[in-house]
């Protein structure tokens, strides 16, 4: 039976999830151990997911702390740097790795000695934390329920249910007194809720089809400890959903009290997801740094999918992978720079929109609404300049492009509203047209 559902109205319900819904664009941050080893351990290099190497190079937890404990050395600061960067790009909210599956947690914790502050003396979450408080940005943590370092978190109960890989070292998958560990779940999270104020999102990562919620997790009492302290927090399904990656089968909305939103990975789903949903993307196909993988999408690419990702009603949550030190890789920096270029003239379409009330995506590009406006998102100069939408209007629309109000020539014809874009200019990335005036969707035209 589940306890956990919050007790709020649909109405309470969209007033708790507004920011989110309206913010669309997050930061993902993936700092931990891993960061440190960038990719390469005893000289062997792994590409993609390096934040996984302790498991892909098979060491138990001793060997991998030992390797990679010495090359991890946050410099003062690093996390204001994150959080600037974030606000810079156009980002409303972020969620930092307050623990891997390695299990190394980067804040003060009593109930773990293998955290950043015993380390090294750096309360990151608490840097973080204030970092985002100054600067207006709401502060998300993801939190990994998988843990490769603590005795008693049963690696060959999880493992026979489905969670593959569950601990690092593949041939030593333990037994545990996985009661003691949901307990220490608890302690942990307690501690992250408890000691470094407003928490306003919790990302937790993740569950099987056979191994989740309360049996896997004590998952009831996680949620309801977390609401209790912070009524207003918004948080993801892993706790219950298994489908973190494509091949786990198509996106389904879980029950409302199994969390707010579901989490495609590495992937922005063709129709959208029922319900609320956040894709979770990376600059290069890793989360945690690597020092050899320079497989950087473009500006173009990111952009795109930021605004495919919201037509289809989601969020976009993009990661940053910084380096031991903390500092963030150039091209990281510069790549975020570029979607807050782009973000700065025309968030209008981005901000508060819902998805498209188009069934299919356009040639040409994407769209999203918001009021009586439809933001016309165009990737390409459609056809011969003319761009026809299956959508009547009502007395007298008008249009403009965002980026510099020029006005574009809009008239009703049978079948449609055809917008004659030929005369504007066509802007990095993207170029939106906004659409003002009530209308209908109309049947495509074969
Ligand atoms: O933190 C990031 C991932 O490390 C984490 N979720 C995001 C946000 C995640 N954990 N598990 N999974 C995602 C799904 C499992 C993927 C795997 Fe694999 C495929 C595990 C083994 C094969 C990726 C590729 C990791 C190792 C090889």
């Amino acid at each position: 039976m589940l306890h956990a559902a919050p007790a709020e109205t649909e109405q309470e319900r969209d007033g708790r999830m507004q920011w989110w819904r309206d913010g669309k664009f997050g930061m993902f941050i993936h700092y931990g151990l891993y960061s440190g080893l960038a990719g390469e351990v005893d000289g062997r290099k792994y590409d993609g997911c390096v934040e996984w190497i302790q498991n892909m190079a098979g060491l138990d937890s001793d060997s991998y702390a030992a390797k990679a404990l010495p090359l991890f050395k946050p410099q003062r600061g690093c996390a204001k740097a994150w959080v600037e960067l974030a606000r810079d790009a156009g980002c409303k909210y972020i969620v930092l790795t307050s623990k891997h599956h390695e299990g190394f947690a980067l804040f003060d914790s009593k109930a773990s000695e293998f955290n950043s502050v015993k380390a090294t003396g750096a309360d990151i979450v608490k840097e973080y934390a204030e970092a985002c408080r100054a600067n207006g940005i709401k502060t998300g943590y993801y939190y990994s329920l998988l843990d490769w370092h603590h005795p008693d978190y049963d690696g060959k109960l999880a493992l026979s249910r489905g969670i593959s890989y569950p601990s690092g070292n593949l041939k030593t998958h333990r037994f545990g007194n996985h009661d003691a560990y949901k307990a220490f779940l608890k302690r942990q999270i307690g501690e992250l809720t408890s000691n470094y104020g407003a928490v306003d999102l919790i990302w937790w990562d993740f569950s099987s089809r056979g191994f989740q919620g309360d049996e896997a997790w004590g998952a009831s009492d996680l949620l309801r400890m977390v609401r209790d302290k912070h009524p207003q927090v918004v948080m993801n399904n892993r706790l219950y959903d298994a489908a973190t990656v494509k091949d786990h089968g198509p996106m389904t909305a879980t029950a409302r009290e199994k969390g707010d939103f579901t989490t495609p990975e590495h992937y922005i789903p063709e129709k959208g997801v029922r319900g609320d949903w956040e894709a979770c993307m990376t600059l290069n196909g890793t989360w945690g740094y690597s020092a050899t993988n320079n497989d950087w999408k473009t500006p173009e690419v990111l952009v795109r999918q930021l605004a495919d990702t919201v037509s289809r009603g989601g969020n976009f949550l993009l990661n940053l992978g910084p380096k031991a030190d903390g500092s963030i890789p150039e091209e990281s920096v510069r790549l975020f720079q570029a979607i807050g270029a782009w973000m700065k003239i025309n968030q209008e379409a981005i901000y508060g929109t819902t998805a498209s009330p188009f069934a299919e995506p356009f040639p040409w590009g994407v769209v999203t609404g918001k009021g009586d406006a439809l933001y016309l998102i165009m990737y390409e100069m459609p056809k011969d300049g003319i761009l026809k939408l299956p959508y009547a209007m009502q007395g007298s629309p008008s249009a403009q492009a965002l980026a510099d109000s020029s006005s574009v020539p809009v008239r009703q014809e049978e079948g449609g509203t055809v917008l004659d874009v030929s005369k504007i200019r066509m802007m990095p990335c993207a170029t939106v047209v906004k659409l003002a005036g009530k209308g209908e969707v109309l049947p495509m035209r074969q």
